[in-house]
């Protein structure tokens, strides 16, 4: 270890405390390395403050020795965004994990950023309320994390994203400096929305500390209805009619009859019908009145466009699971790490999209499979490709994102840029577009420590100037 590096070592130690300063390679492997296995990076060392005065006097630090910083929460993304460079430090903001307060009559929660959204959501329970962000890692993922990535989840269909969530932000600028933009309000029209921009920024712009969030109420009781269709289209003209009979769609999720087969033979979730179908859709509505009267009506009313339906009461754990198992089981099932493409398409392109996609990957790839799956009222399909040899991966990742650019899409819906998209950036922002995050990175980062392999292509350009 360098002399630079001891002394850097020694002066986190003093703000953390030895305990919190990681630097055993083991140890530090769970926060260099994403799940997947995709994304491996290094690090100098972790460091694990507990309070945003140590980040702030971390970051400090770090910005007086030019150490890039990553930001991780827990370490969930899927994107590499949280994957340190080498020459870094991880802050890992795990110990920032308190609930400071729930404001029950405002619907508002203010936390530290390493709060899970399982706890975040537990705390909310106990008040008969509900976090409005619910992802299958929710035991892991923190705030944080789903702020700095924007994150969307089972419930966006019904609640928005987490930028539509956040009131306020505390966070770390790259100097040390602390923004406290804390308005516990809804209606706070007071220049730039900067805990907007720090939405999605993917630890690039700030290290957040703090989040100010809406508490949502929660449905007094749902039906899960698990319906088997040969289209996209029976599946939105299902989810187009309980939303016109008055239902809440509270979640809209679409499988493929490959996608289910691989989690029931790679999970204890059973195959949900006798037959089975080519697609699946896992639909959660709420109302005011009967759901479950309103939802047989309109299931009987749509049996020709259904080769099979379940419905069950909310929240219909082992329906779920079926849908929440699929990036595991896909995980667990490929050769090779998933090459993951979280795509969105204008809902009335979506059908032609797979269809295009689907012939495109066989005829010109056969030897990988994709699995889609997503939150299909949201125009988002997860397209997992699994056995990718490695040397394939940049082709078929612009071959797909072709796909999505002639269908009017996104190549980035939920999940991020990271550094898995960031050399395709320009298919999703046009130059002005990108001019502008620049100039914004070096207004808020100008010698380019936070994060800076991250989301802009050409971010650490910039490392040379003051
Ligand atoms: C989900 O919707 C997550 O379950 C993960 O966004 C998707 O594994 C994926 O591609
Ligand atoms: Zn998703």
């Amino acid at each position: 270890m360098g002399t630079q590096n001891a002394v850097l070592l020694n002066c986190l130690r003093a703000i953390v405390g030895d305990a919190h300063v990681i630097t055993d390679a083991i140890t530090m492997q769970s926060y260099t390395i994403d799940w997947t296995g995709r994304w491996q990076g290094e690090a100098v060392a972790v460091v694990r403050p507990g309070t945003t005065d140590e980040v702030s006097a971390v970051v400090a630090a770090c910005h007086e020795r030019r150490i890039p910083i990553t930001a991780q929460g827990g370490n969930t993304g899927l994107v590499g965004g949280a994957i340190p460079s080498a020459g870094s430090i991880v802050l890992s903001t795990q110990r920032l994990n308190s609930i400071d307060t729930i404001d029950p009559v405002g619907r508002i929660i203010a936390a530290g950023a390493g709060v899970t959204v399982a706890m975040a959501d537990d705390a909310a329970s106990k008040h008969g309320l509900q976090f409005g962000i619910d992802l299958a890692s929710r035991d892991s993922a923190t705030l944080g994390g789903i702020v700095a990535t924007n994150a969307g989840g089972v419930r966006m269909v019904r609640h928005g994203n987490t930028r539509a969530q956040l009131l306020g932000v505390e966070a770390v600028l790259s100097d040390g400096a602390v923004l406290s933009r804390w308005i516990p309000l809804v209606k706070d029209n007071v220049g730039y929305d900067l805990p907007g921009l720090l939405a999605g920024s993917e630890g690039t712009l700030a290290i957040i500390t703090k989040v100010l969030m809406k508490l949502t109420t929660p449905p007094p009781e749902t039906q899960v209805v698990l319906a088997g269709v040969s289209t996209i289209e029976a599946a939105l003209n299902l989810c187009d009619r309980m939303r016109r009979h008055g239902l809440t769609v509270e979640a809209a999720e679409i499988m493929t009859t490959d996608g289910v087969a691989l989690v029931c033979s790679h999970s204890d979730a059973r195959h949900p019908f006798g037959q089975p179908s080519p697609l699946y859709t896992l639909i959660e509505i709420s109302s005011s009145g009967d759901t479950e009267a309103t939802v047989l009506e309109i299931l009987s009313a749509s049996a020709d466009t259904m080769d099979d339906a379940i419905v069950e009461p909310g929240p219909a754990r082992k329906l779920w699971q079926i849908r929440e198992s699929h990036t595991e089981c896909i995980s667990r099932a490929s050769s090779t790490p998933v090459v993951k493409l979280d795509v969105a398409v204008p809902l009335p392109e979506m059908s032609t999209f797979i269809t295009a996609l689907e012939s495109a990957l066989a005829a010109e790839f056969s030897e990988v499979t994709p699995i889609l799956f997503g939150h299909f009222a949201d125009g988002n399909i997860h397209v997992n490709i699994l056995n990718v040899p490695t040397a394939a991966s940049n082709a078929i990742t612009d071959r797909v994102f072709e796909i999505v650019a002639a269908h009017h899409g996104s190549i980035s819906a939920e999940h991020g840029i990271g550094r898995a998209k960031k050399s395709w950036i320009t298919l999703g922002r046009s130059p002005v577009d990108i001019r502008i995050m620049k100039q914004i990175k070096s207004a808020l980062d100008p010698r380019c420590l936070l994060n800076p392999d991250v989301l802009l292509p050409t971010a650490s350009a910039e490392s040379t100037q003051t």
